[in-house]
């Protein structure tokens, strides 16, 4: 059992990783250290991929007051060696007498610390606000748990369901804060797609950028990625160097995932056009719906998503979780439900 005072450690801890903007391909994780008293000694956080993990940042602030401590920390301790030393083997060195940890770590190939600090005769309580720590790490869980990435697809679409004029023309179907929203989340991906088609119509920039439209550094930006056959001139924006760019000549989005896969992008943020959404949709790859809805009515053009329903049957559902409005538009999140048709078997 967790006592009070290692449950509202563990909160600090939360609040820790959770400060934390962006860390992906790695979690966000925190840790809190605390004496035998029950005393703080200190906080830890994840930084990103490459930089110390949550424990040892909090073991480095605490040095020699570290032994006999109680360490807290948002997710199982590693026991590899990735892009730095095990964790497990860190705690026990420093001579921490008893660990406890929400998550369990998903990661394969990090997984076993904690059997690893048993064996050396530490204390170990697992699984102490468990949800809340995966919480934080919904993306990047789903990722390592299901071989893929988690894809969010945004669209922009009319109040009668349109994206697109029937002259294909599609920008700026709604007003700029929602464009100014967009970018909060895109922030929160490591990758954003868009098929050739969108990028030819509406030389997107499809990067991350701050309130005053300034895209963030280098290194803090997503991986953009062009997918389909048709050959993009290089005079167009994906191509500037503000942010690094893949192309993936397919519009297989198992396969366009299966590359992304490999390059450890956890979270695909997908946008544009109906046509690549259609597939992936299709092929029930879409785990989160972003839809900004404004209030107009267009009366022909391209429908948002073109799947390949053909009978009402193949209605599928969306699990509301938000509603908001954005500017004048309105702002849909949800995640994809039961296809009716599996109700019907
Ligand atoms: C983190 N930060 O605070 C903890 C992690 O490639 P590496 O060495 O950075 O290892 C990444 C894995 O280590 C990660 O997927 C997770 O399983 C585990 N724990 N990772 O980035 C941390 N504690
Ligand atoms: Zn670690």
């Amino acid at each position: 059992m967790a006592s009070e005072i290692e449950i509202s450690a563990m909160r600090r801890a939360l609040d820790a990783a959770d400060g934390v903007a962006r860390t992906l391909p790695n979690p966000r994780v925190g840790c809190v250290l605390l004496s035998a008293d029950g005393t703080q000694l200190a906080v830890g956080a994840h930084h990103g991929a490459g930089t110390p993990h949550a424990e040892v940042d909090a073991l480095s602030r605490a040095g020699a007051a570290a032994r006999g401590a109680t360490a807290v920390v948002t997710l199982e301790p590693c026991n590899h060696t990735g892009r730095t030393g095990p964790c497990s083997q860190a705690l026990i060195d420093a001579g921490v007498v008893r660990v406890v940890f929400a998550q369990i770590d998903p990661n394969r190939s990090a997984a076993g610390g904690a059997a690893t600090l048993r064996a050396a005769g530490i204390e170990v309580e697992a699984g102490v606000m468990a949800e809340e720590a995966t919480d934080l790490n919904v993306e990047w869980t789903f990722a390592l748990t299901a071989g893929r990435p988690f894809v969010t697809w945004k669209y922009a679409a009319t109040l009668d369901g349109l994206s697109a004029a029937p002259d294909g023309s599609s920008k700026w179907i709604t007003g700029e804060e929602a464009r100014r929203d967009v970018q909060t989340f895109r922030a929160e991906a490591d990758a954003i797609v868009a098929g050739t088609g969108t990028v030819l119509a509406d030389d997107p920039r499809l990067t991350v950028r701050d309130a005053a439209d300034v895209p963030l550094p280098h290194e803090q930006q997503a991986l953009r990625v062009v997918v389909g056959e048709t050959t993009i001139p290089s005079h167009y924006r994906v191509f500037d160097r503000v942010a690094p760019t893949l192309v993936v000549p397919s519009r297989d989005p198992a396969m366009v995932l299966k590359h992304l896969a490999d390059r450890e992008i956890r979270h695909v943020w997908l946008e544009g056009g109906p046509r690549l959404a259609g597939a992936f949709w299709t092929a029930g790859l879409i785990d989160r719906v972003i839809g900004y809805i404004a209030p107009a009515m267009l009366g022909s053009g391209r429908a948002a998503l073109e799947g390949e329903a053909t009978t009402l049957a193949d209605l599928r559902p969306i699990n509301l979780q938000d509603l908001t409005m954005i500017g004048p538009d309105i702002r849909i999140i949800g995640t994809p439900g039961r296809m009716q048709r599996e109700d019907i078997d």
